[in-house]
């Protein structure tokens, strides 16, 4: 069959084109301050590269740690750009926003780079920033439990449409027995043992966050040992707390699964770690609340074919993501291949996990190219049997992943 020539520019022009809803990030919008992290210092601190520079430039964590952020960046710059070439994928994330932000990454001065920033504000930068990585809506991650962050929540304020509410719930999950004083701090008629009155308080919890946030998931990262069903208090709240008010609001619980956490203390946020987790406890909330609806997302790379074939079975599953260590091009073409192979367009590709803003910009440009990619092997094995995708159903099928399938299966 002749090819129709173009498909791959016509693919990338499209992919590019596509304003994407990024489903999962620790960005905020100014409503909340100082949680917003942007700027040059913050993305050569982010915590990918603090593990980086570690390997090549060892020395007493608290000594790191002690540095003023400014030094943090300048050490972080000179062993990992200035003495070696960037070439992991962090590093060459700040590369990419470098360029992108029309700034000259071949004179390595930092300096030159900082007085980009010297004059810019938050407000402006996020425009910026949303229009560079053409992204029209992320979903923040928001922890009740964040004292610094529930002071914001609890003071009356204008939200910025872009940013929608995720709440995250880990403490209430994880670390019961915490967050059981918190709540009775906080005025709910709580007790460690969870008998069925502390079950409704925390159902009213919820449903009071749920209230005041407008969430578009309630979310949890579990570590590779999290099973279902169980009796210790994360089970016991799942199943009689969560997903009823799940499905009352209908709400999906998006479970992150397999993070073992601080498996290098030193290292604080850069030292949490994966493993491999059970997809039996995915296929058992999936068919036992047939009623919830779950976002997943797991950060083993064994675990994702697994994953993409329990998807299959179930429609109130839906995956989403390459997680963490899995985003990195080599691993985001494997999966975004099995998954389109698995599940056509009925899954989510990729989410940025953005904690500073300015990595929108790097993280959806890399993973547009390589999503891009796929597409383009897929539409010309089409082809080779005579079906031509046309310009308009290219521009349909990206909608739908780059945020078409998350709005569907939130509208269901
Ligand atoms: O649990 C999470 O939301 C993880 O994404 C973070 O804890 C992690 O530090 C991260 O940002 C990974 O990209
Ligand atoms: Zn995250």
């Amino acid at each position: 069959m002749k090819r129709e020539t173009g498909i791959a520019e016509m693919v990338q022009k499209t992919v590019d084109s596509i304003p994407v809803l990024d489903i999962h990030t620790h960005i905020y919008d100014t409503n909340f301050g100082d949680l917003l992290l942007w700027g040059i210092d913050e993305l050569l601190t982010y915590h990918y590269l603090i593990a980086e520079v570690f390997r090549v430039a060892p020395m007493p964590y608290e000594e790191f740690w002690n540095m003023p952020k400014k030094r943090q960046a300048d050490h972080i710059w000179k062993h990992l750009f200035i003495e070696r070439s960037p070439v992991s994928e962090a590093c060459r994330g700040v590369v990419t926003c470098i360029n992108e932000l029309g700034l000259d990454p071949s004179d390595r001065k930092l300096s030159n780079i900082r007085d980009y920033f010297k004059d810019m504000n938050a407000d402006e930068y996020i425009d910026i920033v949303f229009g560079k990585s053409n992204v029209r809506e992320v979903v923040m991650t928001n922890n009740p439990f964040d004292d610094a962050e529930r002071a914001v929540w609890e003071k009356k304020m204008k939200r910025d449409k872009r940013f929608r509410a995720a709440l995250r719930i880990d403490d209430l999950l994880l670390n019961w027995e915490t967050a059981c004083g918190k709540l009775a701090e906080w005025g709910y008629d709580v007790e460690p043992r969870l008998g069925d009155w502390t079950r409704s308080e925390i159902r009213r919890f919820l449903t009071d966050w749920i209230k005041k946030m407008k969430p578009v998931y309630m979310a949890a990262s579990l570590p590779p040992t999290f099973t279902f069903p169980d009796d210790s208090p994360c089970g016991t709240i799942i199943d009689s707390c969560l997903l009823p008010v799940g499905r009352e609001h209908n709400i999906p619980f998006a479970m992150m699964i397999g993070v073992k956490k601080l498996l290098n203390p030193g290292l604080r946020l850069a030292g949490d770690s994966v493993g491999k987790a059970s997809i039996a406890t995915v296929e058992r909330l999936c068919s036992d609340y047939p009623g919830n609806k779950f976002l997943v997302t797991m950060l083993s790379r064994e675990n994702q074919h697994e994953l993409c074939v329990t998807a299959r079975k179930f429609p109130n599953l839906l995956i989403f993501g390459c997680w963490w260590f899995l985003n990195n091009p080599s691993i985001v073409e494997e999966m975004t291949r099995e998954r389109l192979e698995l599940l056509g367009l009925s899954m989510i590709p990729q989410h940025s996990d953005a904690r500073i803003l300015d990595q929108l910009i790097y993280k959806w440009n890399h993973s547009r190219k390589v999503i891009a990619q796929v597409l383009i092997d897929k539409y010309r094995d089409l082809q080779d049997d005579g079906w031509n995708v046309t310009e308009n159903e290219l521009k349909r099928d990206a909608g739908i992943l780059f945020g078409g399938a998350f709005e569907s299966f939130m509208s269901g």
